[in-house]
């Protein structure tokens, strides 16, 4: 597929792509769901990419869903529209390996729920967060209600989603929305730096570690013990990632994956 919105460049291992609207301050439209169904499609097959990094061109991380786009929508198409972006956002946390979005810019509405699908989040001291659909007279549709609160905690979602409030990156890490803040001009060289020390990790062992955690969100904490015992027990075979982690480290040196 040829793409018009995304760029994806593959290199060490880590796959970049980079979501590049600029006039419409990258805003999420149909055309960007299927290119980004089959960017997910065509890096997973891919089996010498380690982690995946998502990032913005220009001032916007993404500013939301195309506004211009929903506008003309009834019902039924707004509902489809809603599932595309879940089903989507879906795909991107179910990737075996680590995904990390990179917000240079405008994280709003669908941009932050794009932001939300991915496994953390890095930012530059100029990002800005928000969901702003209640200005449009809307709500979040691509699982922003869920993720959002299941990330920060009921106050502090609810506190975004009534007001629209547009918050920075120093509230974004204390509400735990982002994990590190970074300055605009070294947030993609630090990104790819913490994407280059994953991917030397143990792979099998970095998708264990998403696998379980995401899995056990969504079960008792009993389940989540077994999911983890028999992900843990896979990683002990003869021949097996565990196995030559130990090995090397007991022969001092460096593990051969
Ligand atoms: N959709 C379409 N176009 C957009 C969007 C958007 N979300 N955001 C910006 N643009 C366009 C503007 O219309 C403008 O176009 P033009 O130059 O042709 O007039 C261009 O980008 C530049 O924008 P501004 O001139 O507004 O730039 P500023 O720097 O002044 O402001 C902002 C930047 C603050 C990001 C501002 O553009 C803004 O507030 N944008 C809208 C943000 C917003 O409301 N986002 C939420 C959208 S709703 C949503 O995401 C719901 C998700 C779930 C959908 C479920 C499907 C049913």
């Amino acid at each position: 597929m040829e793409y018009e919105i995304l760029k994806k460049e593959i290199n060490n291992g880590v796959a970049l792509i980079t979501i590049s609207r600029p006039k419409a301050m990258n805003a999420l439209n149909t055309r960007f769901f299927h290119e980004m169904d089959h960017c997910i499609a065509s890096v997973s097959s891919e089996a010498s990419v380690k982690v995946m990094v998502i990032t913005g061109e220009g001032k916007a991380f993404v500013a939301g869903a195309d506004i211009a786009e929903m506008v003309h929508k009834n019902p039924e198409e707004g509902t489809a529209f809603s599932r595309l972006g879940q089903n989507t956002f879906s795909s991107l946390e179910k990737m075996e390996i680590p995904v990390i979005a990179a917000i240079n810019g405008f994280a709003l509405g669908g941009g932050l729920e794009l932001a939300m699908g991915c496994d953390f989040r890095l930012a530059s001291t100029k990002a800005k967060f928000g969901q702003p659909e209640v200005n449009l007279g809307l709500i979040p549709g691509y699982a922003g209600t869920q993720r959002l609160s299941r990330l920060v905690g009921m106050g502090d979602a609810l506190y975004l989603l009534m007001t629209a409030d547009m918050v920075g990156a120093e509230d974004a890490l204390r509400m735990g929305l982002v994990q590190k803040v970074y300055e605009p001009e070294v947030l993609m060289e630090e990104t790819m730096k913490m994407a280059a020390t994953i991917a030397a990790k143990g792979p099998a062992a970095i998708k264990q570690i998403k696998s379980v955690v995401r899995q056990g969100m969504s079960g008792s904490f009993h389940e989540g013990e077994i999911l983890e015992a028999n992900a843990f027990g896979s990683l002990f075979g003869e021949g097996s990632e565990g196995k030559e982690g130990m090995t090397a480290f007991l022969e001092k040196r460096k593990p051969n994956w």
